[in-house]
Parts: structure tokens; C-alpha cells; sequence
């Protein structure tokens, strides 16, 4: 295998294949690892060869070639002639390759040295396939520039939350009391986690910025540096959250208005401190005016004068600001139906569209409410055509089983990219992201990180599929969901280390493939959301935990219906926010798709869906099967024994256990509620306490 290229990425790729030699056979080679003169990237080590190109009997054997263009003269592979050009020089782009063949030889060129990181991760992926004679060439490139894991980590253990707000997967892989870990093995093996998944971005801290956390900014800079300079020849870079009232926090200064001239210095100043230490630093993540963190309202500002101070500060060194449109009242009064927290983020930023500077990224959840199971595609992603969006899902299952229940999303994710918001014939969420002319200016997609310190790094090792779809599905929204699982499957449990590989593929197919709409089944129904324990972090049910307080997360049941009536004609109108057609088709009641039936209306128990059934009656269906299906699961799973690892299958199981536990007494407590409320016994005849 041939490298040829500069730089510390190819470095990282020269390991990787030196490495894959050392386990599989095969002998790496290096090539214009000096850069060309002019170039100012010398941190590659010196030609293999002693700089002079591999010699002839080499080149006969070189079956695999990975080549970065334009770092000097191209190699010879076979005989005497260069690898094929493969087009225009820089077409790949930044984070492009090309997988083709020269003769015998398979040939990988990249412009960039991202690109050929990528291309050697997709090589790995395709196995032996790779080098079928008969693979057509073909071009990749990933259909959004920035993927982006953000942590929400906290630096000192919150008496609340935590080391990591909404981690199930143990400790923070940065911070431990109050300290950087410097665990540089493990940040060097998420690095490669993370580029093998395609995400080129994290933030390092939570959005919730308490004091410690504040000062990374400023004198803890240090400990974000060596994080990225670790995670750098991964193709990572690293982005902070930081807190609106930084210039007050850490800076000394009396206000933290934007408009003020010395708040405007001081974030330039802090800034360009950034920059000297951090180079390719990413930029900052504000979650401003929302559940309690500062922001620019408190001087009488709005949000576009608050990301735009921001990204001012950021643009001369090429950083971006993502700006939360999670911005809702958190103190509302639950008796005053004219209040809606669904149409907040709309309100609040719609009228924006346009204000915003060209290097600031509005980050939406990509519902309007917060990472439900299941919610309509919020519809601010359709408002701002003039503004840079990051679409934002939460990796971490802090309301989809916490890591303790098999929820696979992709299925969620890829409904929410696919969703067309004009309709049938018009653009889907994915190309608004990737930019689209009159719809979207291109942003980012954004995820909640589901890592800790957990030896799996998920808690429950199944969780990792989620994160491999999340960056897989970022890199290509179109892929079909089921594809990005079997391509996990066979990633991590390769046949060669199964018993019975087609059987361990097959059982971990059918248990994680309809998870998401299992999980769907018994919690929450028909879209109305929440109903989980307030007093246990939001696991487990509780049907009326959240509806006599102040979040906003009402269902409404009483004796006759349950439901938001959100529509134009007498609920809130946030029906009223989409686009034609969806605008009049949820504020249909005939219309509106069932699972979304109770986010925006409120009908009577015995409403027909149009599935069929009424609305208690599904409600009980879908508890009762969704609790089996569960059992199914954990049945399903004792195939595997003897077929994994010992230790990983036991984990799944206990973790199986809990699920069967806590799918049943979702069923329970859901049914019952509803039983009690409506006097509505089961058509089926089924108990019901
Ligand atoms: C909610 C979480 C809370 C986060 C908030 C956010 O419960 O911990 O701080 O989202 O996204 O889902 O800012």
C-alpha cells in the first residue's frame, strides 16, 4: 500500500494503513511526505524511501494507492505511469475522494488531506470489495460541510447533572472534577472514532455554562488546546460553548451588551487570544435567553445583535458562531392555553431571517419542542431561507431510553431529512442544510454526543449505532437507515470475531432496525410527547409529571379527550408556522397524519384515526404491542450466547432486562391512565389495572 502526501492527516492515514498491514498482511509505503517548496506543512515525517519514490519492484507490488494531489509529482504505481489525474485538480474538494482503479492497482486520490482520511475510512468499510476489479470509479463528497458532535459535558460535577448533563455513558472524556483529564490515549482513540464516523467538529463543554466552564475561554484555554491538538490530525476541530456574559463572567467588565464598544473589544481581544493558541479553533456555541443562561434581552437586544457580536469577533480568523434557537419562556403558567412553547423558536427567530451574519449558524432542534421520540420537523427550518441553519437531534437518548433501552434513531433522523417542507415536489430538510438556492444558505448538523468514559463509550454498546448513524447520515442524508446498521453491524462485530456471522448479523438487525418505532409504542402516544418522570431525569413514565408546571409540556387529558389543539382555528395556531401544504394538513384534524394527531389537536377518546382505530383504542394496541415486542427483544438476544464477546453480551442483556422492565411499565401506567380517564374498556378484553 502506497501513501503519498503531507501533512499531519496523512500522517494519521499513513498510521491507519501501516497498521491495517501489521494486522492483515501487506507492507505500507510513504511518498511525498517532504511538501513541495512553498509549502509551509512540514510536519510530515520524511519519505519512506528515503525520499526518492519507491523503487521498481515496489512499485510492481503496490496494490492499493492512497494519493493526496498536488504534493509534488504524482507516484508511479504500475510500471512506469503516474496514477490516473482523476479530473480537475481541487474538484474533490476539501473533504472529497475519488476510489478508482489503475490496472491492478486500486487507486484512492484526494485534494485535500481530509479527503484522504475519509477515502481510507470508506476503503475499510468496503473490505476486499474495494478492490474488485469490476467497482466503477466513483466521486465522494459529504453533503454537509460541518458535522458536528456538541458535548455537554461540564467541567466540575454539577450537583444536578452531573459530570456530563444527560451522559449515560459514565464520565466525561475531557473533564473530571474540575480538571482536564489529559487522557491522551483515549482523546486520540475518540479522534479516530469520531473521523471513522465522518464528524469533523465537536464542542468540548455543555451549553449550560457554569463558572469553571466560563474560564475556558480565558486562563483554562490551555486544557481546550490540547484537545485539539490531539483531535487536529483526526480532521477534528474543536468549537467552545461559551456564555453571553463572558465579558462580565470572566472579563471584569460591568455589561455584556452588544452594542457597547468595550464588549465588542473585549470579545475581539478574546478572541484573537484564541486564535494565537488554537489556529484552526471552530468558533463558540451560545445557548442565550433559554432555561435561565444569559443573554442579549437582558439589554434590551435580540438574538441577532447577540450572534452577530459574536461572530463579529470570530470572522477575521475564520470561526463561526452556532447560535440555539432553543429559546422558549421555561416559566409558564400551565392554566393559560394561549401560551405555546411548540411556537417559541419560530416566533422568536422567523422575523429574524436575514439579520444574522454570514458566519453565524442558527441551531435548531429538529423539532419544536425538545428531541421527543417523536415531534413534526420544526418549522423554523423552513422560515429563515436567509440564514445559515444547523439542524440539531440528540445522539444521547435523553428522552428515547437513556441508553438503557435499544432505540435505534436513524429511522427518526433520516424521516426528518427526508421531510419535504413544501410539499411533495419540493426541497427536503437535507438539502436546506447542505444549502439550496431561495430555501437555505447551507449549514450544519448538529448532534448531542452519547460518549463517556464507558469502556463501550456508549453504556449500552448497541448506542454506538446511533452515533455511527449520526455522522454517517450527515455525510449522505439520502442513505436508507437500514444500510447505516448493517453497515455498523459488520464494522463492529466483523465476522471474524463472531461465531455464526450471519446469525449475529441477522439478530442484531431485527433487534435494533424498528427500535425507535418499538420505544415509540410504548411511551407517549400519537406524537403528544413528555409524559416521562420529572423526579427520575426524565426516565421512565409519568403521565402527569410535567402537566401542572412550568415547561410548557402539557397533553391535556380530562375525562372526554386528550391533546394540543394547536391549530389556527382554536388552538394556538402553530399549525399556522408551516408552509403550504403542511399548515393545512395538521390543522386538519382528518388530515393530520396519526402519529402526529395529538401534537395538534386535542379529540375526543373516541376519535377514528385514520388508521382505523380510535384514539384509546390505539393507545392501548400500541402499548401492549410495543411491551411485547420488547420481550421479543430480549428473547431474540439469548441467540447470541456463545456467538460475542461474554462481557458485551451480558451488558446487552441487563440492559434488556431493565428495557423489558421499563417497556412494561410504560404499558402500564399509560393504559391505566387512560383507562381511568376515559372509562373505556379495552376492545380486546385485555387487563388493564
Ligand atoms: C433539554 C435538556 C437540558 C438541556 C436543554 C438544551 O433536558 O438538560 O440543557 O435541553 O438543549 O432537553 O439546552
Amino acid at each position: 500500500v502506497l501513501v503519498h502526501g503531507a501533512g499531519p492527516l496523512v500522517d494519521t492515514v499513513f498510521e491507519e494503513v501501516t497498521r491495517a498491514c501489521a494486522d492483515h498482511g501487506g507492507r505500507a509505503r510513504r511518498t511525498g511526505a517532504t511538501p513541495p517548496a512553498g509549502t509551509t506543512d512540514s510536519a510530515g515525517p520524511p519519505d519512506g524511501d528515503g525520499g526518492g519514490g519507491p523503487a521498481a519492484d515496489e512499485v510492481d507490488a503496490t496494490q492499493v494507492a492512497l494519493v493526496l494531489r498536488g504534493a509534488g509529482a504524482l507516484p508511479a504505481v504500475a510500471g512506469d505511469a503516474p496514477v490516473p489525474a482523476g479530473g480537475e485538480p481541487g474538484a474533490l474538494g476539501d473533504e472529497g475522494f475519488l476510489l478508482t482503479r489503475d490496472g491492478a492497482v486500486t487507486v484512492l486520490l484526494a485534494d485535500a488531506p481530509a479527503g484522504l482520511l475519509y477515502g481510507l475510512f470508506h476503503l475499510v468499510r468496503l473490505g476486499e470489495t474495494a478492490f474488485d476489479p469490476a467497482r466503477p470509479g466513483a466521486v465522494h463528497r459529504p453533503a454537509v460541510r460541518r458535522r458536528m458532535l456538541d458535548h455537554w459535558d461540564n467541567v466540575d460535577v454539577h450537583p444536578v447533572m452531573g459530570q456530563v448533563e444527560r451522559g449515560y455513558a459514565g464520565g466525561s472524556i475531557f473533564w473530571r472534577d474540575g480538571r482536564a483529564r489529559r487522557d491522551l490515549a483515549r482523546l486520540r482513540a475518540y479522534g479516530r472514532l469520531l473521523a471513522a464516523c465522518g464528524i469533523n467538529a465537536i464542542s468540548v463543554n455543555n451549553v449550560n455554562v457554569h463558572a469553571t466552564e466560563a474560564r475556558l475561554l480565558t486562563d483554562r484555554l490551555g486544557d481546550v488546546a490540547e484537545i485539539a491538538d490531539v483531535l487536529r490530525p483526526y480532521g477534528v476541530r474543536v468549537h467552545l460553548s461559551v456564555t453571553f456574559a463572558a465579558p462580565v463572567v470572566v472579563g471584569g467588565l460591568a455589561t455584556a451588551d452588544p452594542r457597547e464598544r468595550r464588549v465588542r473589544d473585549w470579545w475581539a481581544r478574546t478572541t484573537r487570544q484564541v486564535y494565537q493558541r488554537i489556529p484552526d479553533f471552530g468558533g463558540y456555541l451560545v445557548k442565550a435567553d433559554s432555561e435561565g443562561q444569559p443573554g442579549p434581552f437582558a439589554y434590551g437586544r435580540d438574538h441577532a445583535d447577540g450572534a452577530n457580536l459574536l461572530a463579529e469577533a470570530l470572522a477575521p480568523h475564520g470561526g463561526v458562531v452556532h447560535w440555539r434557537a432553543f429559546v422558549y419562556d421555561h416559566r409558564q403558567d400551565w392554566r393559560d392555553r394561549s401560551t405555546d412553547r411548540a411556537r417559541a423558536a419560530y416566533d422568536h427567530f422567523a422575523p429574524l431571517d436575514g439579520r444574522f451574519d454570514d458566519n453565524v449558524v442558527l441551531q435548531v432542534k429538529y423539532g419544536p419542542m425538545d428531541f421527543q421520540a417523536r415531534e413534526p420537523v420544526s418549522p423554523v427550518i423552513a422560515a429563515m431561507p436567509a440564514t445559515r441553519l444547523a439542524v440539531e437531534f440528540q445522539v444521547t437518548q435523553e428522552y428515547t431510553g437513556q441508553q438503557r433501552h435499544v432505540c435505534y434513531l436513524g429511522p427518526c433522523w433520516s424521516e426528518v431529512l427526508g421531510f419535504r417542507p413544501w410539499g411533495p415536489d419540493g426541497h427536503r430538510v437535507a438539502d436546506v442544510v447542505a444549502g439550496v438556492p431561495d430555501r437555505g444558505r447551507g449549514g450544519d448538523l448538529v448532534a448531542v454526543s452519547n460518549v463517556g468514559d464507558d469502556p463501550y463509550w456508549t453504556g449500552h454498546p448497541l448506542a454506538q449505532a446511533n452515533l455511527y448513524a449520526f455522522g454517517r447520515l450527515a455525510w449522505d442524508p439520502r442513505r436508507d437507515p437500514r444500510a447505516v446498521l448493517d453497515e455498523w453491524i459488520d464494522l463492529t462485530f466483523p465476522p471474524t470475531t463472531t461465531g455464526d456471522p450471519e446469525r449475529v448479523r441477522e439478530t442484531l438487525h431485527a433487534l435494533l432496525d424498528d427500535s425507535w418505532r418499538t420505544y415509540e409504542r410504548y411511551t407517549a402516544p400519537l406524537g403528544v410527547g413528555f409524559m416521562v418522570s420529572p423526579a427520575n431525569r426524565h426516565y421512565g413514565p409519568d403521565v402527569d409529571g410535567y402537566e401542572y408546571s412550568r415547561w410548557g409540556t402539557y397533553h391535556f387529558a380530562d375525562r372526554d379527550g386528550v391533546g394540543v389543539d394547536r391549530t389556527r382555528a382554536t388552538g394556538t395556531g402553530f399549525a399556522g408556522q408551516y408552509p403550504q401544504p403542511w399548515s393545512t394538513v395538521y390543522e386538519s384534524v382528518d388530515e393530520c397524519p396519526d402519529e402526529l394527531l395529538l401534537f395538534f389537536h386535542h379529540v375526543p377518546y373516541g376519535h377514528v384515526l385514520r388508521g382505523g382505530s380510535t384514539v384509546v383504542q390505539h393507545i392501548y394496541d400500541t402499548h401492549f404491542a410495543g411491551a411485547e415486542e420488547v420481550t421479543a427483544m430480549r428473547e431474540r438476544w439469548r441467540d447470541l450466547a456463545g456467538l460475542v464477546d461474554p462481557a458485551l453480551y451480558d451488558r446487552v442483556g441487563e440492559r434488556l432486562d431493565e428495557q423489558v422492565r421499563s417497556a412494561t411499565e410504560w404499558r402500564d401506567q399509560i393504559n391505566t391512565y387512560f383507562f381511568r380517564k376515559s372509562g373505556v374498556p379495552d376492545a380486546k378484553g385485555r387487563r388493564i389495572h
